[in-house]
This record gives structure tokens, sequence and C-alpha cells, in this order.
């Protein structure tokens, strides 16, 4: 009996010691939470595994003192594609109007003016024009459209209404085909789709 009672002991004591350590590592990477939240540039994203259409994810942004990410440079671009890879399957959805693969919502919007495309930054306003279709980037704003969008796709069933919210694509599309875009580059799709999103949030 007291063999055993000394095992249990012995045991308690090793998945304490073996919790403890575990805890520590994880401490050593401050830059990446278990939420799917990283800082780049001294900003912190989160990537939001809710599905939501683009205005309820922008408005949740806000809601945690923040907007939907504003993607204004390549190593930007890198940070979030590599957070999203990391933290979402890339078949955990489907859009329909955006060739069959899955998306995750990002902040850019042409909603006031079809084609002219703006960030949804800070509190939600539209101040950001980073892309006019048929001019293209304006002052050389950072952008990473696939190579056929945005093209404001309009079809009575799926996007009868056209396409003014940005997502980056999780594969190739459309699927099966890849004429449009790559994984990790940017499509205008219909904001009703149910996406996760990205936050990105300023320090205070
Ligand atoms: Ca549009
Ligand atoms: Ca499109």
């Amino acid at each position: 009996m007291k063999q055993f009672i000394l095992k249990t002991m012995l045991y308690a004591v090793a998945v304490l010691a073996l919790t403890v350590n575990f805890a520590a590592c994880k401490k050593d990477k401050p830059n990446e939470g278990n939420d799917g939240s990283f800082e780049h540039g001294g900003h912190k994203y989160l990537i939001v595994k809710e599905k939501k259409t683009w205005t309820n994810a922008a408005a949740d942004a806000v809601n945690r003192g923040g907007y939907l990410a504003e993607i204004g440079s390549a190593a930007e671009q890198t940070a979030v594609y590599a957070a999203i890879v990391k933290n979402v399957s890339s078949t955990y959805t489907q859009a329909p109007d955006g060739g069959g693969v899955a998306y995750v919502w990002i902040g850019a919007t042409d909603k006031d003016q079809e084609g002219s495309w703006f960030w949804n930054g800070a509190n939600g306003s539209s101040t950001n024009l980073f892309w006019q279709t048929g001019a293209g980037a304006g002052n050389s704003a950072y952008s990473n459209w696939g190579a056929g969008e945005p093209d404001n796709f309009t079809d009575d069933e799926v996007s009868p209404n056209g396409q003014d919210y940005a997502a980056i694509g999780l594969e190739a599309w459309p699927k099966g085909n890849g004429s449009l875009g790559s994984a990790g580059q940017w499509n205008d799709i219909s904001g009703s789709n149910l996406l996760y999103y990205v936050v990105e949030i300023e320090a205070e």
C-alpha cells in the first residue's frame, strides 16, 4: 500500500512538472497566442474563427478595439497570411462566388463607389483609397489582388449585387483551375459569405 501511495505521489509530481514546463515553453513565444493572435509592426492581429458576413465581422472588429486588417505592405501581407495558414484550414468553407475555395475577410471594400477600393480603417470609416479599377494602385499603394481581380463578378444566384468586399484566398481559384488567383492573394466577393476574419488592433 505504501508503495502504491509513493508511486501515485511520484506520478503527480511528474505531471505537475510537465505542466509547468509546458506553460514555460508557451511563454517563450510572446507573439503567437493560442487564439491566432500575433504582432507585426507594433500592431496586434487576431485571426477570429467565427463565420460572419463582412459587415458583421467589421462590427465585431470595432467591438474588439480594432478594425478588419488593413494590409499596406508586402511584409504585412506575409505576416498575416502566415498566421492564416497556421490557424485556418484551407477547406473550412467555400465561397460560391469565389471559385469554390475558402477565404478570410480583410478590411477593403468598394461598397460606396463601385471600383473605388477603400480600407475600412479605425472606427469603420472609409478614408484610405488604395485601388481604382481601371487605374490601378493610387500613389503606388500596396495591393495583392489575384490576376483576374477585382472583377465585381455578378451572378443572379451567388452575387446578384456584384462583389464589394475583399478577402484572402486560401487556395488558388477557381478551384481546379487557378486562373484568377493564387493562395494568399485577394479577391472581391459577396459580403454575404460567412467567413473567418483578421482583426488589426493598434497599440493604445
Ligand atoms: Ca465591387
Ligand atoms: Ca471577384
